[in-house]
């Protein structure tokens, strides 16, 4: 693996255009979802063709995967145990790999890694959000939903991000974050379709409108 830090991760984003075709494969949970719809509304906004992939560990595998036209791929919160091998498979492709598991096994030299995990227990999501400074709210639910609130170093990130909610973290608890934990449950059958809906919301007034597909 190569290793690098958040400034290089940050261009790797930067350097995404209209003439790539890139690949975002994200874990099956809630911080899965919401760094994957962060890094997915970044390459949109930088008119990339981009489609997502959820990987469930022990089910997907990336052989399964139609990954053939794709030059890059984002891959996040799957910890590098289960990824090492896989990524064998598409090391061809430009990857960059953000997580923040620990990292017990090494990636392919090829796979750009940014690992969060000597800063302490920093959920994807809150990454994803500082990367990409799209949706703040989103990265909020994600870290929230990886019990990021559990764990002092999230604490400036949380309450500066529950302030622009104008919530307390109960309130954005039993309202927001239950309701797309709620969701994912709901669509656990199908993750293309929780992913495409979940995108869509745009602000946290609209993850109410979940309920009604959950008919809460
Ligand atoms: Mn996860």
């Amino acid at each position: 693996m190569s290793e690098i830090t958040f400034s290089q991760a940050r261009e790797f984003l930067d350097e995404i255009s209209r003439e790539d075709k890139i690949a975002i494969i994200h874990h099956d949970d809630g911080d899965g979802f919401c760094s994957g719809i962060l890094f997915y509304d970044w390459c949109k906004n930088k008119n990339a063709m981009v489609k997502e992939f959820t990987y469930s560990i022990h089910k997907s595998k990336l052989k399964n995967f139609d990954l053939e036209e794709f030059n890059k791929v984002i891959v996040c919160d799957l910890a590098s145990g289960f990824m090492a091998e896989e990524l064998e498979l598409i090391k061809d492709k430009r990857i960059l790999y953000l997580d923040h598991h620990p990292r017990d096994v090494s990636l392919p030299k090829e796979v750009l890694e940014f690992s969060t995990v000597d800063n302490g227990y920093i959920p994807s999501s809150r990454t994803a959000g500082e990367l990409t400074r799209i949706k703040p709210w989103l990265a909020l639910v994600g870290t929230i939903t990886d019990a990021g609130d559990l764990y002092p170093e999230n604490q400036d990130f949380i309450s500066e991000h529950l302030k622009q909610t104008r919530m307390g973290l109960d309130k954005f608890k039993e309202d927001i974050t239950s309701t797309i934990t709620n969701f994912l449950i709901y669509f656990e059958g199908d993750f293309d379709k929780a992913f495409e809906i979940l995108q869509k919301v745009n602000s946290i007034g609209e993850v109410s409108q979940l309920k009604n597909i959950l008919k809460l």
